[in-house]
């Protein structure tokens, strides 16, 4: 990496920052590029990378919610076992020929993850999905393999399958994730600086309750539930995840000990 060099004027520095984003792209840069690509396609600058990942190890890539891509996913049972999974992509083009490639918005491809397991690449709306899965989740992906995120979250669609799933009469539609049997409600935060994605808020809990926090910070820190005193550490730009029961009533802070900002609060009824 060459430094700015001041005296070779404005447009030698501005080269030279634009090198220091696509080098900044997610530990995943960018090597190669097809001839005739646009300069936003080489250098990958499109949206913010966050420093949070999802669980698979890839890079957030936020951008506004009104251009933001949208998905949502239907699973129907096939006739020999398995389902078959739609999507239904806005404002999103699948663009197979150019993955690998830089960021461009509304196209890429998704990423289908059975049981929170990465399993295969989609560069269409259908997939099959063999038997013993119990929940399919469709993550949207730029070319770059960063995944296009909305307020620090995923774009993604979560559909639950197997015993318990609405029949084929009433297919599954989720355009926002839903929490699984096993972990009961996930409240997934992501804190960057001062800011805390969604906005503090109340959850609200029936005692007895499974609750999953799954947290994201852009700094080490330390998670801290009240009343339950719970903690978990977190590593910077790496989600973590704490798993407890609501099993006392009340009003309880969820904060940060190093930053101190109160992430949410759970209300246990
Ligand atoms: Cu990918």
């Amino acid at each position: 990496m060459t430094r700015p060099v001041r005296t070779r004027g404005a447009a030698a520095v501005s080269l030279a920052l634009v090198a220091l984003l696509a080098a900044g792209c997610g530990g995943r840069p960018t090597t190669h590029h097809k001839p005739g690509t646009s300069h936003e396609e080489a250098t990958g600058t499109t949206g913010t990378l966050l420093t949070a990942q999802d669980g698979t190890g890839h890079r957030l890539r936020e951008v506004p919610a009104a251009r933001a891509p949208a998905v949502r996913a239907e699973a129907r049972p096939d006739s020999e076992g398995g389902w078959n999974l739609r999507l239904d992509v806005t404002r999103f083009r699948f663009t197979p020929e150019s993955a690998g490639g830089g960021a461009v918005p509304g196209r890429g491809h998704a990423h289908l993850l059975v049981d929170g397991k990465e399993i295969a690449r989609l560069y269409g709306p259908w997939a099959y999905v063999p038997p013993g899965a119990r929940s399919v989740t469709v993550r949207l992906h730029a070319d770059d393999h960063t995944v296009w995120a909305v307020a620090g979250r995923p774009v993604e669609a979560v559909v639950p399958l197997g015993p318990g799933a609405p029949s084929p009469s009433a297919p599954a539609v989720t355009p926002t994730p839903t929490p699984t049997a096993d972990q009961g409600r996930t409240v997934t935060l992501t804190i960057t600086g001062r800011s805390v994605q969604p906005p503090p808020s109340r959850v609200e809990l029936k005692k007895g309750d499974r609750v999953t926090l799954r947290v994201t910070s852009d700094r080490a820190d330390t998670l801290h539930v009240h009343g339950y005193d719970r903690e978990l550490p977190l590593a910077a730009g790496r989600p973590a995840t704490l798993t407890f029961t609501a099993d006392r009533t009340g009003l309880f802070e969820v904060e940060t000990h190093e930053s101190g900002l109160v992430l949410t609060q759970l209300v246990v009824r």
